[in-house]
């Protein structure tokens, strides 16, 4: 017995010998807490409770967000900086940050639209993005992850408004600065309460070359959790289109806005047919009872996975 334990002890070593010479890099993603980005979630339900009901772009409840955020990512050490523009009459923000580390000429993106509506707390929309992102970029410096390439988040203001923050960030960007960001993902409305899973598509968004990559990543990383997708086109509806128009390839996951849910996706995701993916789009009720939690946690998990090959 001892002799067999011995004899399979070598022959696993031998056989991990290739595995071992892997960069550290492609060791596994870690699995998402979905508590802890429900955690996220209910701090921002809290800011919005004391801000009037909302963290709109140009409201006390949006700038709150961003500090809020920023001192989570600067306590786990990431480069910090708020991106300021006007829009409207009043002063809008975006919070970059930069894991320190990787190839500096080779930038991974990833980012979500951290402003409400001013009707609403935004939870879903896009609550969901910004919490997801922000545990994922807590979770690189908890396991220690050391990407090849260089990966930086955003946290884009007045999306609502019409992707003003997004487009007014990639626009203070030089050419140079530009062609640097190999890779965008973008995540806006992720927890949805009667959820679809989408995927951005690559080739009904005309998305730049390098994209069709990016939407495959993203459904594989479904598929080998055994969830079904499907492509959506989502045009120009969010952050993306800033990066797109930069000619820098784009993709991003989404779980339903204001459309219908058909017989045949209620079949395959569960849920009701006949009804709004998010009956709170846009309103007041789009609070932290109006999320769910496998899709928010499964989307979480992508995302994660998707850096951790996107960025090796
Ligand atoms: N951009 C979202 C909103 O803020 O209203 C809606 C949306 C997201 C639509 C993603 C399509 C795809
Ligand atoms: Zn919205």
């Amino acid at each position: 017995m001892r002799i067999l334990i011995a004899l399979a002890a070598a022959l696993t070593v031998a056989g991990a010998a290739p595995a071992q010479a892997a960069a550290p890099s492609a060791l596994a993603a870690p699995d998402i807490s979905v508590t802890n980005v429900k955690a996220h979630l209910t701090q921002f339900q809290s800011i919005a409770n004391a801000n009037g009901g909302n963290r709109a772009h140009g409201r006390p409840g949006y700038l709150a967000s961003v500090n809020w955020v920023k001192s989570k990512l600067d306590a786990a050490g990431f480069t910090t900086r708020v991106h300021s523009f006007t829009y409207g009459g009043a002063t809008g923000y975006n919070l970059i940050a930069d894991y320190p580390g990787g190839d500096a000429n080779n930038v991974v993106m990833l980012g979500g639209h951290l402003d409400s509506v001013p009707a609403g707390p935004g939870i879903n929309d896009n609550g969901t993005g910004s919490a997801s992102i922000l545990e994922v970029a807590l979770q690189m410096k908890a396991t220690g992850f050391r990407p090849a390439k260089h990966v930086r988040f955003g946290w884009w203001g007045a999306e609502e408004r019409g992707l003003i923050g997004s487009a007014a960030y990639v626009n203070s960007l030089s050419s140079a600065e530009k062609s640097k960001i190999k890779t965008y993902l973008n995540f806006d409305m992720t927890g949805s309460p009667n959820p679809g899973y989408f995927v951005y598509d690559a080739v009904k968004g005309e998305f730049p070359a390098g994209s069709l990559a990016l939407q495959q990543r993203l459904e594989a990383d479904f598929k080998a959790r055994n969830i079904p997708t499907e492509l959506i086109d989502v045009g120009n509806r969010s952050d993306h289109r800033a990066f797109m128009a930069a000619g820098i390839p784009v993709g991003g996951t989404f779980t339903g806005a204001e459309k219908i849910k058909t017989a045949a996706q209620a079949a395959k995701w569960g849920g009701t047919a006949g009804q709004a993916f998010d009956r709170c789009y846009h309103r007041s009720c789009d609070t932290t009872s109006n999320i769910n939690d496998t899709a928010l946690d499964r989307n979480a998990d992508v995302i994660a996975s998707t850096l951790w090959a996107v960025a090796a």
